[in-house]
């Protein structure tokens, strides 16, 4: 495969002002006729895209352009052009025979497209980069009575019906914009409409289109859109720029959702909700997904990337908007207390995020800054490097600037590229030019290097205290190893990065100690060191004793603090600290030690005993008064298998994952009043609603139940049994259920699951969670797995269900994946192969699940990399699976 590298950019030499497409859509052949208003801005033949396509005609200014063009591979080629001329290309696809989800296809019965990355040369031959930005009109045909409904980018136009039964439609979308952005829907839908008032006074249509039967479940969507153009307005002064904005959700889609202008296509998950089908965490993805996918209309569709390289210019800054508005949304109506804990509980769950998906991949074989320097496939860096560590360079950048800097950096931005396709390096500087105001004689230059290096910085920090002088020096040296390429012989020398590292300190009894540094700098509470060289040092003045330090508070850059604590201090900051993120991570902190000695423990062969000043540990929190449920149910979560794994030299999946368990379990018994009376007291009687506060205490209720469960306490099973019965809502029911498969009787699972599936076979998105349950669950072995495959509610071609059974066992079972026999990483092999046969960039996903072998024990990583090279030597393998497994070997 060929290595495509940032350095290798040139300019496209030729402009297309205009593209006109029609389309006479047919699921098994569709002719599609595309007319490109094109002029040369360079030297060079006009080079076009195009996989998967029959070339029907190439005509340019109206006349046969046979003689004058080639066909090679995947491209097109056009000589002898002038310097203006209209190019006509009529082709064909065949919609029906794509199971790879990108290009035009067909899900349900309706026509889809996916064009980001790389889709739209699976439509037509065209310049597919995005910095080729054009004005789209176009014309939509198809039998009326199968597609009553044709939808693309812009304005409807015109409508009229044609003979045969057909009809069309005419789009013309106002705004240039690169084709991956370039979207059609056509089939029979519902919808659910409403108008809004921009803040401009213009009247605009928003509408949510689903399959028909689904509309119930369409509200939630609707008034999250709502919500998302609001806020940008208020938090931005950014306005919907559009007549008309359409959502429509599809059954079959490789990811989340797309950013299509005017016309975003949804995964059906991030669309359709009701209280009897959806849990808390559904609603909350749902508000979440259209946030960013409406924010992307100014930050990637607006402004768009110059390469795909750039690609955290959109996803970095758009995650960290979503972000934003979810903290927001959460907080509002809340008094202030309540809603700097609201906000603290989503900076949680967004590290939690990171740290389990981004931190072990930036120390893995795909590691990659944040802008990678090359790729194979660029499918394969939709990663939590560039969307959720993108999204922390934005925050700090906000951290650095201030809000009311931040917001004026992004005004420079849209002032100086709107209507742009431009590079990481040209948000910065507009950030910069606020920056150095506020900041005479500094700039962003160490900055920068959070775009060209991968890692994870590590920070060391050393406290020391005179108390002659009462002055207490603290110290913080980085490093950051190379990683990935950087590897490589000849690779550049790491470089110590810019990083905001937010700090307070406390005295032995917690309270905060004012923050004066010589120099007269105002006191406060938290100081925010910016550490740009390998180390340095700040002292604060008028301190009796030795303090004990509140680090990294508010998780204020995407970094490993090293410090060594005793365990005495971190039960201090778990009852004192006055940020309540620092106050969570001294939680975490105590729980990753104690687990990871238990499990050193039980590799010798000593049994388990849970210390009594942890068990005690966690009763404060259970039962701290002035806490919010929301935020003790994230206190009070043990750290993720995942996230424990990167502290271990060599990881022993199986070990950890019964460790955590027992620890759990013995919490369970230790605490088993204090977890009763916290199911009692979170009750949420009344009609469902997934805000905040009340899927908080449905957060720490079914977390009480779990905890209960997993200590084995007389009367939970009843009690998951009634909940699973009485339930009125998915949350609650679908918490009783999973508690019950994980730690129950193995009857009463099985009664259970199979009322479950009986209730609700017929909503595909619940059937997925009961596929993921039982591919999750603890005993769930490779036979249990490739038994539900036969199940005729499983295909291996619908990505929902396959990531819901496939890619839940072999990412989230530790049990049942890393047996040691072998096989679970065999079963793994032949997923990837198969499912790359249909679709290779669900297929490379899945790849990944083993791109760490190397850090597991010896018994578990020979098979490993056996599976690893079993998949690198299928002949026929595609670019995106090979670029994985290949780097995973190297
Ligand atoms: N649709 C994907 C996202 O919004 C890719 N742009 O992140
Ligand atoms: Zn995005």
């Amino acid at each position: 495969p060929v290595t495509i590298r940032r350095q290798n950019y040139l300019p496209f030499p030729y402009d297309i002002a205009t593209v006109r497409l029609e389309f006479d859509l047919d699921p098994a052949d569709t002719l599609v006729r595309s007319l490109l208003e094109v002029r040369r801005t360079g030297e060079g033949p006009l080079v076009l895209d195009g996989e998967e396509l029959e070339l029907v005609a190439v005509k340019v200014d109206g006349r046969d352009w046979s003689g004058h063009y080639q066909v090679d591979g995947s491209t097109l080629t056009l000589d002898d052009l002038g310097v203006q001329a209209q190019v006509e290309i009529v082709s064909r696809c065949r919609p029906e025979a794509n199971s790879a989800l990108m290009g035009l296809y067909i899900s349900n019965g309706v026509f889809f497209t996916q064009c980001e990355a790389e889709g739209f040369r699976r439509i037509t031959w065209f310049p597919d980069r995005p910095d080729v930005m054009s004005r789209y009109s176009v014309v939509l045909r198809a039998d009326k009575k199968r597609f009553p409904q044709l939808l693309s980018n812009g304005n409807l136009v015109k409508q009229a019906d044609l003979p045969d039964g057909r009809h069309e439609a005419h789009w013309e979308d106002p705004f240039p914009k690169p084709c991956y952005l370039f979207a059609l829907v056509a089939g029979t839908l519902t919808w659910r409409e409403s108008r809004m008032r921009t803040r401009s006074g213009r009247e605009v249509l928003l509408q949510v289109y689903s399959d028909p039967g689904s509309e119930a479940k369409t509200q939630y969507a609707l008034e999250s859109l709502e919500r998302a153009v609001r806020w940008d307005e208020q938090r931005f002064s950014l306005e919907l720029d559009l007549d008309r904005f359409m959502i429509v959700a599809a059954r079959d889609f490789n990811m989340g959702a797309m950013e299509n202008k005017g016309l975003n296509i949804f995964n059906a998950a991030y669309v359709l909700a009701d209280p009897e089908s959806a849990t808390d965490a559904n609603f909350s993805a749902i508000e979440a997904v259209i946030g960013h996918e409406y924010f992307h209309n100014w930050t990637g569709n607006r402004v768009t990337c110059r390469d795909w390289f750039q690609l955290s210019l959109k996803e970095g800054l758009t995650v960290f908007r979503d972000q934003e508005f979810t903290a927001d949304m959460m907080a509002q109506g809340l008094d202030a207390q309540a809603a700097a804990s609201a906000r603290t509980v989503k900076r949680i769950d967004d590290v939690v995020t990171l740290r389990a998906a981004q931190f072990p991949e930036d120390a893995g074989p795909m590691a990659h800054p944040i802008r990678p320097e090359s790729y194979q496939e660029i499918g394969n860096f939709y990663t939590a490097t560039v969307y959720e560590k993108g999204a922390e360079v934005i925050r700090m950048q906000q951290t650095l600037l201030t809000p009311a800097g931040f917001t004026r950096g992004l005004a420079e931005y849209f002032r100086r590229h709107d209507g742009q396709a431009v590079t990481c390096d040209d948000f910065v500087a507009a950030m910069e030019s606020v920056y150095v105001q506020d900041h005479p004689g500094r700039d962003l230059s160490v900055f920068r290097r959070w775009y060209s290096q991968a890692g994870t910085p590590r920070v060391r920090v050393t406290i020391e205290h005179d108390a002659a002088t009462r002055r207490c020096t603290v110290t913080l040296a980085q490093r950051c190893e190379p990683v990935g390429v950087e590897r490589l012989p000849g690779a550049p020398a790491k470089q110590p990065f810019h990083i905001p590292f937010a700090i307070g300190l406390l005295d032995a009894q917690g309270r905060a100690l004012p923050l004066e540094q010589a120099g007269g700098h105002e006191v406060r509470d938290t100081a925010l060191l910016e550490l740009t060289t390998e180390h340095a040092q700040w002292t604060f003045e008028n301190i009796d004793a030795r303090p004990v330090p509140s680090l990294l508070r508010d998780f204020s850059a995407p970094v490993i603090v090293e410090y060594d604590y005793t365990d005495h201090e971190l039960a201090l900051l778990m009852k004192h600290d006055g940020n309540a993120f620092a106050r969570w991570e001294a939680g975490q902190q105590l729980a990753t030690r104690v687990i990871l000695a238990a499990t050193r423990e039980r590799q010798e062969g000593k049994p388990f005993v849970l210390h009594g000043d942890f068990i005690e540990a966690w009763r404060s929190v259970l039962a701290a008064p002035g806490l919010d449920a929301a935020y003790r149910a994230r206190a009070l979560t043990l750290p993720s298998e995942k996230t424990l794994a990167e502290h271990m030299a060599k990881v022993d999946p199986v070990a950890l994952a019964a460790v955590r368990d027992e620890t759990l379990g013995a919490l369970g018994r230790a605490l088993a009043d204090d977890w009763r009376a916290a199911i009692d007291a979170n009750q949420t009687p009344g009609d469902y609603s997934p805000d905040p506060v009340s899927a908080g205490k449905r957060a720490l209720k079914n977390l009480a139940l779990a905890t209960l469960m997993a200590g084995r306490v007389d009367g939970a099973a009843e009690l998951a049994l009634r909940q699973y019965d009485t339930a009125r809502n998915m949350t609650d029911r679908l918490s009783a259920l999973s508690s019950l498969v994980n730690f129950g009787a193995p009857d009463a699972a099985a009664r259970v699951l199979a009322d479950f599936y009986d209730r609700w076979q017929d909503d595909p998105l619940v059937v997925d969670k009961w596929f993921t349950l039982q591919a999750t669950a603890r005993g769930t072995t490779v036979q249990t797995v490739e038994g539900l495959m036969a199940h005729t509610a499983f295909s291996l071609r619908n990505p929902n269900r396959a990531r819901s059974l496939v890619f839940q066992f072999c990412l989230n079972n530790p049990y049942g994946f890393h047996r040691a026999d072998g096989s679970g990483y065999r079963y793994w092999a032949s997923q990837v192969l198969a499912l790359d046969a249909l679709n290779p960039e669900i297929a490379a996903r899945l790849a990944r699940a083993l791109d760490r072998w190397v850090r597991y024990v010896p018994e578990l990583s020979d098979p490993m990399r056996q599976a690893l090279q079993q998949v690198r030597s299928h002949p026929g393998l595609s670019r995106n699976v090979t670029e994985i497994v290949s780097k995973a070997l190297e």
